[in-house]
């Protein structure tokens, strides 16, 4: 088939740049947020507009990637390769950009507004597109290292019977054991697991072990986020699976860290892997090596928990994951009405076209901080 035709020649991209306010702050091993500060990417053209939003925050924390070096990566080095020919199909995008290493933040923004483009153009939404099935998806929530672990035990309880399905508590040395041993005890039956964000070594062995006292799902990326071989020493030494995050970031991470078990479960995170195509192809990896996946977060707007949720509906996401209502961060969201949790403890994915949800004019004019007209050259 020559797609040409049905080619994407794109004519514009906008960056809107938003400041988000949390509700509350948001405290992981490597630090504590106040606000979301991100950009929406607009891709532009025969009239259709698709979304979506970056996940970077203003310094390199979670990943070398930070507002500052994806600004620079999508305005100097990727819109030109975008614009340099029609685009026949959303995993072109990634084939074009792969000539530039790392920088997957700035990358997977373009590449899902591309996606979202695509399936607006045709008319379906967007999992159809990416060939999932699933219309409701199971979610839990992520909660933050708190003050004191009474006030961690008030909010898990809280999520807990606000309805979501799993809770996963943020650790770090020193605030670990003791306050999950007390939500443990507090919520005997909920599914409960860690999340470390690499604040770990091997040297505390020992600590980690005492893990599997707690009937953990999971701990998730305990060990250095470029790290798979100490991840694979330590999933053999302790019963919890082992779940990584930061550590990877390809398709190509997920086939190694599989093959030596450094992990029995992965997060998928579009925005960290480059986009949908390769969140995808580490789907499809994991599922042929039996690792069940789920879809993690980095406190998107509802631009990008709409991306988020339709990546979920593909078969291999068995876990609820991060993609909590947008009530969870935001007094208000990017986009009206906001996602809301179902009394099943799932969001629903929207059944529109694309992405299914756009930004609000009015609310994207209150949390606006600048705005950018990228044309081809
Ligand atoms: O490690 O999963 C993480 C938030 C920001 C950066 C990294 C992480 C997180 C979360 C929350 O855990 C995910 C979310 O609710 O969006
Ligand atoms: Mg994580």
């Amino acid at each position: 088939m020559d797609g040409s035709a049905d080619a994407l020649t794109l004519e514009r991209i906008t960056l809107d740049q938003v400041m988000l306010p949390l509700k509350a702050p948001f405290e992981t091993s490597y630090g504590r947020e106040l606000e979301r500060r991100f950009y929406v990417v607009g891709v532009h053209a025969d009239g259709i507009s698709g979304y979506a939003e970056t996940v970077a925050t203003d310094e390199p924390l979670y990943s070398e990637e930070t507002n500052q070096t994806v600004h620079h990566v999508i305005v100097d080095l990727l819109a030109p390769r975008l614009f340099a020919g029609p685009i026949v199909q959303p995993e072109d995008v990634g084939r074009r950009f792969r000539p530039f290493r790392g920088n997957r933040m700035a990358k997977a923004a373009l590449e899902m507004a591309v996606w979202d483009w695509f399936a607006r153009r045709a008319g379906i939404p967007l999992h159809q597109l990416l060939g999932g099935s699933r219309t409701d998806i199971p979610v839990g929530v992520s909660i933050g290292i708190q003050p004191t672990t009474a006030d961690l035990v008030a909010l898990a309880r809280d999520f807990w019977a606000q309805g979501y399905r799993r809770l996963k508590i943020k650790i770090r040395p020193g605030m670990d054991i003791v306050p999950l041993a007390a939500v443990r005890e507090a919520l005997p039956d909920t599914p409960i697991m860690a999340d470390a964000n690499s604040a770990y070594t091997l040297d505390q062995l020992p600590l980690l072990k005492e893990l599997d006292q707690l009937d953990l799902m999971m701990v998730e990326q305990p060990l250095a986020e470029d790290d798979i071989i100490d991840h694979a020493t330590l999933q053999r030494a302790i019963q919890t699976p082992v779940c990584l995050d930061e550590s990877i970031r390809t398709r190509e991470d997920a086939r190694k860290a599989i093959e030596i078990a450094a992990c029995r479960v992965i997060n998928i995170k579009p925005g960290r892997v480059g986009g949908f195509a390769e969140a995808r192809a580490i789907h499809d990896i994991a599922a042929a090596h039996g690792i069940p996946v789920w879809c993690g977060g980095m406190l998107e707007s509802g631009i990008g928990r709409a991306g988020n949720l339709h990546l979920t509906t593909l078969a291999n996401f068995v876990l609820p994951g991060d993609t909590s209502a947008s009530d969870r961060y935001f007094a208000e969201d990017l986009i009206d009405p906001p996602f809301r949790l179902t009394d099943r403890g799932t969001l629903m994915v929207p059944t529109g076209p694309g992405i299914g949800v756009a930004p609000d004019g009015a609310r994207l004019q209150r949390y606006r901080t600048g705005h950018e007209e990228i044309q081809p050259r």
